[in-house]
């Protein structure tokens, strides 16, 4: 496909970049991620956190930094770019994801209207598709990895005058063509990253679905992960994790700064190393750390020690990537559970009192009627308090969606970034379900699931407030009647509609 560009090189950072204004629009449902679509307005509210974490390394750098969650703030474009315009920032700096690339370009065209300042996006998305990014010329730099390493060499252009080509992982255009500098290395040392920045942030607003407390916030306690499920792309970021003294000290400063009552660590896969785990459970008891919270787990790192301590320590859920109960399915997702294992595991974390949430991920290639049947009837026959039932969606840089690629001859993705009108329909590839009978599987599993009287009842009880009680049937209704929309859509001033990861 042709990646001409028509238009010309980016606005020139003309004078050393002082104020950075870092947005982050409200983000709305995603076409082909409807099992998450589903629950878009009822998931939650969550902390920008990758670029809380990109203007803390603006701030060490000794920038002026604003920080602008309109998602959380339901504030729409025109009461942001008022905001930015009174900022006046010498760049602007968005996130960007591949589902919610459109979206974003059209803030981006919003609040280029009131500030006449270059660009600068990153996100995982932007080492998927750089060069396709960047034909848009809405965005006038892009930075490919960690902000931690690339961002530092890109101010030391404006400031310095040294030359953009030695900043590592840079993409701009030259001459009308799109110049990818060579990538960083990921930061090695975690450690040695400045916590996200969330004093801006609007810590009241925060929530999520299954949240009891408020503070609420998410925290990220490693990056990247060891393993390589076929469906996910995160398994070509390498893992690396803080240590248990890092990682107190930002729930000391979340617990005492920001007032947080509830974490919800989003790291891929929190038990990758036991000791570690264990040391931070220690650590949050010994400097009296009183707060809940959730992590994400895979069962075949978790036993019944392990999950005491972490009980010990306030871990009040945990989630389990279950996937799929079918042997033959776990092969081709590179995901096998030992079901036996599963069920202990979570039997055991309901003994310890904590809530056991199971994913399961239903239409990846090889699923047949009789595999759904499968992994549906596990999960009903688990103390799992909730489940969750996702359709498949062949994700950008997973092994799956190469292997999608191979044999369509088509990046749906890369073809979309290119091209807003090519919105992707991707083919479900080796499984003779169709889109309806998926989406009928989905909405009976879920129904199985929560009508039977003892996970009814258990729900409600655990509900303390009528506001989480709304939102759990907003979010139940909202599942079994999903319908499609177009992507993009500017959000009205008042009502930014939400999803989740
Ligand atoms: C926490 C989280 C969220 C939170 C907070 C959002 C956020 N962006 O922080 C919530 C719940 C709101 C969320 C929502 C969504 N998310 Co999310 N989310 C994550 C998660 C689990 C952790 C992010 C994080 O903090 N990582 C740690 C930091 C250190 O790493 P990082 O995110 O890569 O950020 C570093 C660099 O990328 C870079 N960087 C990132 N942004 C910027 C910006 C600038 C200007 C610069 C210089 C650098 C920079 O510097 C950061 C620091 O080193 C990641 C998966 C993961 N484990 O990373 C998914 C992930 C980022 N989310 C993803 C997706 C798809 C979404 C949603 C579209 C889901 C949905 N269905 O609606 C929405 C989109 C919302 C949006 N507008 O971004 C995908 C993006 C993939 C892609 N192809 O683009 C990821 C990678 C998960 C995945 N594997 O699919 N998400």
């Amino acid at each position: 496909m042709n990646t001409a560009i028509n238009h010309h090189d980016p606005r020139p950072i003309v004078k050393p970049i002082e104020r950075v204004s870092f947005i982050y629009p409200p983000y709305s449902h995603v076409r082909n991620d409807p099992g998450l679509k589903a629950v878009r307005d009822n998931y939650g509210v969550f902390p920008p956190l990758s670029l809380a974490y990109a203007a803390a390394v603006a701030e060490r750098e000794g920038l002026a930094v604003q920080l602008i969650d309109a998602n959380a703030l339901e504030w729409g474009p025109a009461r942001t770019a008022a905001a930015v315009r009174e900022f006046r920032p010498d760049l602007l700096a968005f996130t960007i994801t591949t589902y919610m690339f459109y979206l974003t370009l059209k803030w981006i065209r919003v609040l280029r209207e009131v500030v006449d300042a270059p660009v600068l996006i990153g996100g995982q998305h932007l080492s998927f598709y750089p060069r396709e990014s960047l034909t848009h010329t809405e965005i006038d730099y892009g930075l490919m990895g960690e902000a931690e390493i690339c961002l530092p060499p890109l101010l030391a252009v404006s400031r310095e005058g040294k030359n953009p080509a030695e900043v590592p992982g840079l993409a701009r255009r030259v001459d009308g063509h799109v110049k990818i500098n060579p990538p960083a290395s990921p930061l090695a040392d975690l450690d040695a990253a400045p916590f996200p920045l969330r004093h801006p942030l609007p810590h009241d607003r925060y929530y999520s679905f299954m949240s009891h407390r408020r503070n609420f916030t998410v925290l990220m306690s490693s990056r990247g992960c060891p393993f390589r499920c076929t469906f996910c792309p995160l398994g070509g970021v390498p893992f690396r994790a803080r240590s248990a003294d890092n990682v107190c000290q930002e729930i000391a400063e979340c617990l005492e700064r920001y007032e947080v009552r509830e974490i919800d660590f989003f790291d891929a896969t929190f038990t990758v190393d036991k000791r570690r785990v264990l040391e931070i459970g220690d650590q949050i008891n010994r400097r009296g750390l009183s707060f809940a919270w959730a992590m994400r787990s895979r069962l075949d790192l978790l036993d019944r020690g392990l999950l005491a301590a972490l009980a010990g320590a306030g871990c009040r859920r945990v989630y389990f990537g279950i996937e799929s109960a079918d042997p033959g399915l776990q092969q081709r997702l590179g995901k096998p559970v030992d079901l036996r294992q599963a069920r202990r595991m979570i039997a055991a974390a309901h003994q310890l009192g904590m809530e056991a949430f199971g994913f399961f991920m239903l239409g990846a290639p090889g699923e047949t009627r009789k595999t759904i049947r499968r992994t549906v009837a596990f999960s009903l026959r688990t103390r799992l308090d909730y489940a969750q039932y996702n359709k498949y969606t062949p994700y950008p840089d997973s092994e799956l969606y190469n292997e999608l690629i191979r044999e369509t001859g088509h990046d749906y993705w890369r073809e979309y970034i290119l091209d807003e009108q090519r919105e992707p329909q991707l083919p479900r590839l080796g499984t003779t379900l169709t889109e309806a009978g998926l989406n009928r599987a989905i909405r009976r599993a879920f129904l199985r699931f929560y009508l039977r009287p003892s996970i009814a009842g258990r729900v409600l009880l655990r509900l303390r407030s009528s506001g989480e009680f709304r939102r759990l049937l907003r979010a139940a209704w909202a599942m079994l009647r999903e319908k499609p929309k177009t992507l993009s859509k500017l959000p009205s001033e008042k009502k930014p509609s939400r999803s989740f990861p």
